[in-house]
C-alpha cells in the first residue's frame, strides 16, 4: 500500500493538545487509521529556522515532521500573506486584504523552504496530499524539484469568483503552480467551477470535462470532497458528555432558561460582530424572551499573532460588554463570551444541552460545527440549528433556518422562531438533517480523495504507485436516529 503524506501548515503535535480547527477534525481520523507522514510548521519561531532540517517525532502510526519559520517567514508567508491576503480573499471579503509584494515574495520563498525539507523525506511510492491555501504553490515547487509522485491538493475553505481572486496581483502564478497537482478538491461544487474559471482565465487552461480541466497536455482532476464528521461518534460523545460534571454545572447555571450556543474559532469570517448584532436586535424586539434565554458564545483565540484578529477580540469584548450592560438586568446577564477553548467532548455536551445552535459565518468552505450541533442532539428532543446560506455545509443542511448572516433582523428573527418552534417541527427538520450526516465519516471523505488521487495521478511516476486500498470500515456501532444515542 501506498504510503500517505499529508502536508498542512499546522500540524496536529501530540505533545500540543487538542487545538481548535477543522483541517484536524477532518483529516485526524484518517491518518491515525492509515498511519502515514504528517508535515508542517511547529507553530514555533525560531532564528536559526532557516538551517534546520524537519524535526521527526512518532505517536501511533503517524510520523510528525515538523520545521520552524524565522520571524520574517512568518510574518510574510504565514500572518501576511496567507491570513492577511489569501484568507479573506478567498472567503470573497476583499475589503479585508492587505497586499504587499514583499510579503507575497516571501510566501513563495518559504513554499520553497517547505518543499526543500519534504523532498528528503519522500519515498518512491508516497501519495502526497497538500491542504489549503497556505501551499497554493507548493505542487510546481516540487515538481521542479523532481517530485514525480501524485500530487493532490484539497482547499477546505471557499474559492471565489475570477474578478475577486484577481485581486491579489500573483493570481495567475498561484493558479499555474497549483495546477501542477494531479487532482484538486474542492468543499463544494460552486467552489470548483470559480476555481475552474479561474484555471482558464489566468492560467490558458482548457476545461475538457465538468472535472477536468488540461493545460500543457497534462489532465488536471478536479472533485467535491465536502469534509465530514463522524456523527455516531460525536452523538455519542454528547450523550455521555451531557452528563459530566462540567455540563450539568452550564446546565444548573442556567436555570432553566433556553440555551443558545455558538462555537467558532475567533475569526472574522465567523461573523461573530454581525451575530452578536442580531441577538442584540432580538433582544430590543423580543423583550418577552427576555431572563428566558441566555446566548453562550464560544470562540477560542485564533492567530492572535494577527493584528486583524487582536482587533476582533477587543471588539467582540465591546460590544458584548454593551449587549450586558444595555439589554440585561441586574438578576440576568443576557450574553456569555468565552474566548478559550475547551475539549471537544464538552463542547459536544453544550451542544446537546443548546435549544439552537447559532452558525452564521459570512462565508465558510464546509463549517463542521453545523454537522456536529446537529450530530449531539437528543433525537426524541432536538433543537434548532440556525444556518449562515453561505456555509458549505448549508447545501447538505438544508433543513436548518437558513439566514443571511450580514442582516441582524435576519438572524434576530430566526432565533425567535427557532425558540417558538414546536416539536414537532423541530423533529422533521432534524431527522432531515442527520440522514444528510449519518452515512459520511472523515474517513470516507479521505478515501474518497485519496481514490481519486490513484486515478489521476501517478502518471508522471516511471513506475504506477501501488494500490491504496481503504480497509474495512472500522467497526462503528450501528446507529439510526432512533437508538443512535439512547
Ligand atoms: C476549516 C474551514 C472547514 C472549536 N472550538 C474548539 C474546537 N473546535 C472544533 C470544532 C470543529 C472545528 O474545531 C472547527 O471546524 P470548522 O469547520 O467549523 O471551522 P474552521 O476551523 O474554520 O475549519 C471550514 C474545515 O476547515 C474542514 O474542512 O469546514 O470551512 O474554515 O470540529 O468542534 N475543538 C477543541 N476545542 C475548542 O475549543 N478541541
Amino acid at each position: 500500500m501506498s504510503r500517505l503524506v499529508v502536508v498542512s501548515n499546522r500540524v496536529p503535535l501530540p505533545e500540543k493538545g487538542a487545538q481548535a480547527g477543522g483541517l484536524a477534525t477532518a483529516l485526524q481520523p484518517l491518518l491515525e487509521r492509515e498511519g502515514g507522514v504528517w508535515f508542517g510548521w511547529s507553530g514555533t519561531i525560531a532564528a536559526k529556522a532557516a538551517e534546520q532540517p524537519a524535526r521527526i517525532s512518532h505517536a501511533g502510526r503517524v510520523t510528525y515532521a515538523t520545521i520552524d519559520l524565522t520571524r520574517a517567514e512568518h510574518d510574510g508567508y504565514y500572518a501576511n500573506f496567507a491570513n492577511g491576503v489569501l484568507w479573506p480573499l478567498l472567503h470573497s471579503l476583499p475589503e479585508m486584504m492587505r497586499f504587499d509584494r514583499s510579503d507575497a515574495e516571501t510566501y513563495f520563498e518559504t513554499n520553497a523552504r517547505f518543499a526543500d525539507r519534504l523532498l528528503p523525506l519522500l519515498q518512491d511510492e508516497d501519495l502526497v496530499w497538500v491542504h489549503d491555501y497556505h501551499f497554493l504553490p507548493l505542487p510546481a515547487l516540487l515538481r521542479a524539484r523532481g517530485v514525480t509522485n501524485p500530487v493532490g491538493f484539497f482547499l477546505h475553505i471557499p474559492f471565489p469568483s475570477p474578478e475577486i481572486l484577481a485581486l491579489a496581483p500573483p493570481a495567475g502564478k498561484l493558479i499555474t503552480a497549483l495546477l501542477q497537482a494531479d487532482v484538486i478538491g474542492f468543499q463544494t461544487i460552486s467552489d470548483l467551477g470559480n476555481f475552474a474559471a479561474a484555471a482558464t482565465t489566468f492560467a490558458g487552461a482548457r476545461q475538457i470535462g465538468a472535472e477536468l480541466l488540461e493545460i500543457d497536455g497534462r489532465r488536471v482532476r478536479l472533485g467535491v470532497f465536502p469534509a465530514e464528521i463522524d456523527a455516531p461518534d460525536f452523538a455519542a460523545a454528547a450523550l455521555r458528555a451531557a452528563r459530566s460534571p462540567t455540563v450539568e454545572r452550564l446546565r444548573r447555571s442556567l436555570g432553566g432558561q433556553s440555551l443558545i450556543l455558538g462555537v467558532d474559532r475567533l475569526d472574522p469570517t465567523k461573523g461573530l460582530v454581525q451575530r452578536l448584532a442580531g441577538y442584540r436586535r432580538f433582544l430590543e424586539t423580543e423583550t418577552s424572551w427576555h431572563r428566558r434565554v441566555v446566548f453562550l458564545q464560544i470562540a477560542p483565540v485564533s492567530r492572535q499573532d494577527v493584528a486583524s484578529y487582536q482587533a476582533l477580540r477587543a471588539e467582540l469584548s465591546q460590544l458584548a460588554g454593551e449587549i450586558n450592560s444595555e439589554c440585561g438586568d441586574p438578576d440576568w446577564t443576557p450574553l456569555r463570551l468565552i474566548t478559550r477553548g475547551g475539549p471537544r467532548t464538552t463542547l459536544a455536551g453544550y451542544m446537546r444541552a443548546a435549544r439552537i445552535g447559532l452558525v452564521t459565518p459570512l462565508r465558510d468552505g464546509m463549517n463542521l460545527v453545523a454537522k456536529e450541533y446537529v450530530a449531539a442532539q437528543d433525537p426524541e428532543d432536538p433543537g434548532v440549528l440556525i444556518l449562515s446560506r453561505f456555509a458549505g455545509a448549508a447545501r447538505q443542511l438544508d433543513a436548518a433556518l437558513l439566514v443571511n448572516p450580514n442582516d441582524p433582523d435576519a438572524i434576530a428573527e430566526a432565533i425567535a422562531r427557532a425558540l417558538a418552534m414546536d416539536h414537532r417541527e423541530r423533529q422533521t427538520r432534524w431527522r432531515a438533517m442527520w440522514q444528510a450526516i449519518v452515512e459520511n465519516s472523515p474517513l470516507d471523505w479521505g478515501f474518497g480523495f485519496l481514490r481519486a488521487l490513484q486515478q489521476g495521478g501517478g502518471k508522471r511516476s516511471a513506475h504506477a504507485a501501488p494500490a491504496i486500498t481503504p480497509r474495512a470500515k472500522p467497526s462503528l456501532p450501528v446507529h439510526t436516529p432512533s437508538n443512535a444515542i439512547n
